[in-house]
């Protein structure tokens, strides 16, 4: 018996992909190239030089910082999908819990017209199958936008998603949220089709609280009072619990924290020692988030030799590399209510760990189409 190709899930397992009933033959192919559109919006020179920026302005800044979007190289996005499947890290099992369980209620909460599925960071969108399943099962076809830095990422699951999914067709952007919304335009869809956006997996957490508040009006700027949002949002909770998330014991999440040091002395010929930095995540209950940091073990200097920069460290001292925000739900129907959105309802896992949210838009006073 022939077996299909292995291909790598969100979880970074490799799985085996559905034999199809009949060969897959070109016309098959074809078929689905025909369903699929990727607008390449990512300019590699571009995102190299500000990640060289970025370096540079946060590691001569005080206190010294890094920027979390950096984590996420090949190594980095590897790393990530094994936190996933660690037994401290509950998120990514209490979210596909809530979509296992209630995704059939989540959609026809939108309402019963068509709708178009748009997708923020969409990853290799295995939990969005439960809601691409489940929107399939009410309406004959459905235009699934995803959008996602990696543009291999995305042509990926593009493909396995289209070879599941016959009456699916996707318009793919790789790209930044920022550029990807500037360049959507639902205008044509005015046959009363609706959108509901994703935006999974406590991403909303690693915005500070304005930048959130930010991100989301960019995001209804290009809907339509009536679309909606479902937004995965981790609750606060026991710090030792949140901790434990964000340092576990087989030391993943303190080697993706590393990579980022790893990343620089690969992209920018430093010399930074990873096993002279300890990681460190400490749940800041006053503000409501995990801090995460490397810091310093000893005094030490490091040269990285593209930026022509010497950086200095003394012991103890930390460099602040990423922010988790939790929520809580005064928060989350606040946060509704300051971006042109209302929540509708939420739904939690058994443990009440996790919340989907779905927020509605509302009308806003400069009217409400969609740019
Ligand atoms: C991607 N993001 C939602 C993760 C989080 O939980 O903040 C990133 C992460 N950092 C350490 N562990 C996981």
């Amino acid at each position: 018996m022939t077996q299909s190709p292995p291909h790598r899930s969100e979880m970074g397992r490799i799985f085996r992909m559905p034999l199809p009933a009949a060969r897959d033959t070109e016309d098959d192919e074809a078929a689905r190239n025909e369903r699929l559109r990727i607008h390449n919006l990512v300019r590699p020179e571009i995102i190299h030089s500000a990640f060289a920026d970025d370096v540079h302005q946060g590691l001569s800044s005080s206190p010294k910082r890094l920027l979390p979007k950096y984590f996420y190289d090949e190594l980095g996005s590897q790393l990530f999908d094994a936190i996933c499947l660690l037994p401290e890290y509950y998120l990514t099992r209490a979210e596909n819990e809530i979509l296992a369980r209630s995704a059939a209620e989540i959609v026809s909460a939108v309402g019963n017209s068509p709708v178009s599925l748009l997708e923020m960071g969409s990853g290799s969108a295995v939990k969005t199958r439960r809601i691409i399943e489940a929107l399939l099962a009410r309406q004959q076809s459905l235009l699934y936008l995803p959008v996602d830095i990696s543009a291999s990422a995305l042509e990926t699951s593009a493909r396995v998603l289209l070879q599941s999914y016959p009456s699916l067709s996707i318009e793919a952007y790789a790209s930044d949220y920022d550029t990807a919304l500037a360049h959507m335009n639902f205008d044509a869809e005015e046959d009363g089709t609706h959108v509901l956006a994703l935006f999974l997996g406590s991403n909303i957490g690693n915005f500070g609280r304005d930048e959130a508040r930010t991100f989301l009006r960019s995001l209804r700027a290009v809907l339509r009072a009536g679309d909606a949002l479902l937004l995965g949002a981790d609750l606060k909770k026991n710090p030792a619990v949140l901790e434990a998330a964000y340092d576990d014991a087989l030391g993943i999440t303190a080697a993706f924290n590393l990579n980022l040091l790893a990343r620089i002395n690969r992209e920018m010929d430093a010399d930074f020692d990873l096993r002279a930095f300890k990681h460190v995540a400490v749940y800041n209950e006053k503000i409501g988030r995990i801090e995460v940091y490397l810091e310093s073990r000893r005094t030490q200097r490091i040269q990285i030799r593209k930026l022509e920069m010497i950086v200095t460290l003394e012991a103890g001292e930390r460099i602040h590399t990423e922010n988790s925000y939790k929520y809580d739900m005064t928060e989350l129907i606040e946060l509704a209510a300051q971006t042109g959105f209302t929540r509708a309802q939420t739904w939690f896992d058994a443990a009440e760990q996790f919340s989907s949210n779905l927020f509605v838009a509302v009308e806003t006073k400069g009217g409400t189409e969609r740019r």
